[in-house]
């Protein structure tokens, strides 16, 4: 079993309507597809390659040989009595976070200039593939963009990119690159490392691997995208395993509703499944911040929990 893959230029030929139908498939069966020929110059998308690897051997390296992961790890391999255990609470990666106004690692040639043209083209990316999905729920066009940026005063839309390295790990049986969970927000654009695997979704009970496509985008929902649609888009759960072998590279981008926005299923998806299974939704609606609060508690754990603590609130 493979995630789907989709060639997303044919949304502009004779196959536009086998490609809309690929892509709802993928939303509502797999939460999770990959995207080849979407756009982004691969002339870019080397260059991205190129700068983030650099920046992690100039900036970043270092301080994760000293990092909490490394050191316990080191700690319970060296402990006698480790037997099948693991190390809690922790994920063997190197992550930070570039936003429009936040510090961005500065001692990397042409990384600034790089990553703000790769954000722009795929927070782009994002606004064509929340189309589709507008078009796919029957929902007017624009509309999960303009209901991620409701809100009174500062109202946008929130736009992260987060650049993560998972470094070789010596001991891949006892940590996890990242341990399992749903993403939090709406969109999510990764473009992962060609070479070195270790996503993996949960389809149908089975762990997944999601494998490497030279240059694909791959696309999964969050939990917002989950409750606008009013559960037709599942978000999936989905861990990063380490490896011996290979520092992996990912960039995940995240297009988030602003902290402000109102959150709850799309009217015109309640109406229909109302008139059709006569049935409440079983979605609240809910501040998005008041969200994030929640999740930044519970983020490893399952999403029904969050979803009725913002109900309470
Ligand atoms: O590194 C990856 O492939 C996935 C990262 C991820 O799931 C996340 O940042 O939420
Ligand atoms: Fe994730």
């Amino acid at each position: 079993m493979t995630i789907p893959v989709i060639d997303f230029s044919k949304l502009d030929g004779e196959e536009r309507a086998q490609t809309l139908a690929q892509i709802s498939k993928g939303c509502e069966e797999w939460g999770f597809f990959q995207l080849v020929n979407h756009g982004i110059p691969v002339e870019l998308l080397e260059r991205v390659k190129k700068v983030c690897a650099e920046c992690f051997k100039l900036e970043r390296e270092e301080a994760f040989k000293n990092s909490t992961p490394v050191k316990l790890l080191n700690e319970l391999a060296e402990s006698k009595k480790n037997g099948n255990s693991k190390v809690e609470n922790v994920d063997w990666e190197d992550v930070f976070l570039l936003t429009d106004d936040n510090e961005w690692p500065s001692n990397t040639p042409q990384f600034r200039e790089t990553m703000k043209e790769y954000r722009s083209e795929l927070k782009k990316l994002a606004e064509s593939v929340m189309e589709v999905m507008d078009e796919n729920l029957g929902l007017q066009k624009g509309s999960i963009k303009k209901a991620f940026n409701e809100g009174e005063g500062d109202n946008n839309a929130f736009f992260g990119t987060k650049v993560s390295h998972y470094p070789p790990c010596p001991h891949p049986e006892m940590v996890n690159g990242l341990r399992a969970h749903t993403d939090a927000g709406g969109v999510i654009l990764l473009f992962q490392d060609d070479q070195v695997d270790g996503l993996q979704i949960l389809k149908d009970g089975e762990w997944i691997d999601v494998s490497p496509l030279p240059n694909a985008i791959v696309i999964n929902t969050g939990d917002q995208i989950e409750v606008l649609s009013n559960g037709k888009y599942k978000s999936v759960w989905h861990r990063v395993m380490s490896k011996p072998d290979g520092n992996r590279r990912s960039i995940a981008s995240f297009y988030n509703p602003s902290l402000k926005a109102t959150i709850a299923p799309a009217p015109e998806l309640v109406e229909m499944k109302d008139k059709k299974e006569m049935e409440i939704t079983n979605y609240p609606t809910f501040v998005f911040g008041d969200y994030m609060n929640v999740y930044n508690e519970q983020k490893f754990l399952p999403k029904e929990p969050r979803f009725q603590a913002v109900r309470a609130m």
